[in-house]
């Protein structure tokens, strides 16, 4: 049976249509639906009983409410997202926290340089700090103006648009600043460590061990 990873690198997507080079990741394409992957189930919360919690290299380790996060300042973002399984879409429209807001409520150590971003259900995935501090990094809780439905990651999700979608971790529950960097679960599993849809870095170099199937519950909006 072929891994995720050996499905992808086996499938092309058809050539860009015109207009759309610069724009349209290589060997990506264009949809208007919004596909719904993951790993695992899609937790189930009692917002009570909901927190955010940083740990690693700061000076003092912090937890946070739904509430707290929600007083901070909102912004909206207008984006493309790129997901490795080749499809992209444009427009994309998301509300919520910037990462660098929440940033400012922490006293993170200087050496810290790479952020595991943990997330239900035993997902993570890493992304250097310095691709978190940008305008569009969101800790987002609403897209096209809804909030985000639970399969899509509600109550909150990141955006790193820049990257490929499995760096946007939905279900997030923590940040953990690192000085070192670690592979997170796609990581570890054939996918490649930063992720540049632009320079299609779908997959590491390494042979690793890999996961035996993709997503289990194959699914759009
Ligand atoms: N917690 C969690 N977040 C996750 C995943 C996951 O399995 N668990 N899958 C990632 C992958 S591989 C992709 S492509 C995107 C898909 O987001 P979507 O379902 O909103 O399109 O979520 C990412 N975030
Ligand atoms: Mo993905």
């Amino acid at each position: 049976m072929l891994t995720k990873a050996e499905r992808i690198k086996k499938s092309k997507a058809p050539p860009a249509p015109s207009g759309l080079e610069g724009r349209l990741p290589p060997g990506q394409t264009l949809t208007d639906r919004f596909p719904i992957l993951h790993e695992g189930e899609v937790p189930r919360y009692e917002m009570v009983d909901w927190t955010l919690r940083v740990f690693g290299e700061v000076e003092e380790e912090a937890t946070f409410t739904y509430e707290q996060l929600m007083a901070l300042p909102k912004t909206t973002i207008e984006t493309d997202i790129h997901c490795v399984t080749r499809w992209s879409k444009f427009d994309t429209v998301w509300e919520g926290v910037r990462f660098r807001d929440v940033m400012k409520l922490l006293k993170v150590k200087p050496e810290a340089r790479y952020v595991m971003v943990h997330a239900d259900n035993d997902y993570e995935t890493n992304v250097p700090l310095a691709d978190l501090l940008g305008d569009d990094i969101l800790l987002a809780y609403q897209f096209n103006g809804e909030p985000l439905t639970d399969k899509h990651g509600w109550p909150l999700r990141l955006l790193v648009p820049h990257l490929y979608f499995w760096k946007s971790a939905k279900w997030i529950r923590g940040f953990e600043f690192m000085k070192e960097d670690r592979p997170g679960f796609w990581e570890r599993n054939g996918f490649h460590n930063y992720a540049d849809p632009f320079r299609e870095q779908r997959f590491s170099g390494e042979d690793l061990g890999l996961p035996e199937d993709e997503w289990h519950h194959k699914d759009y909006d």
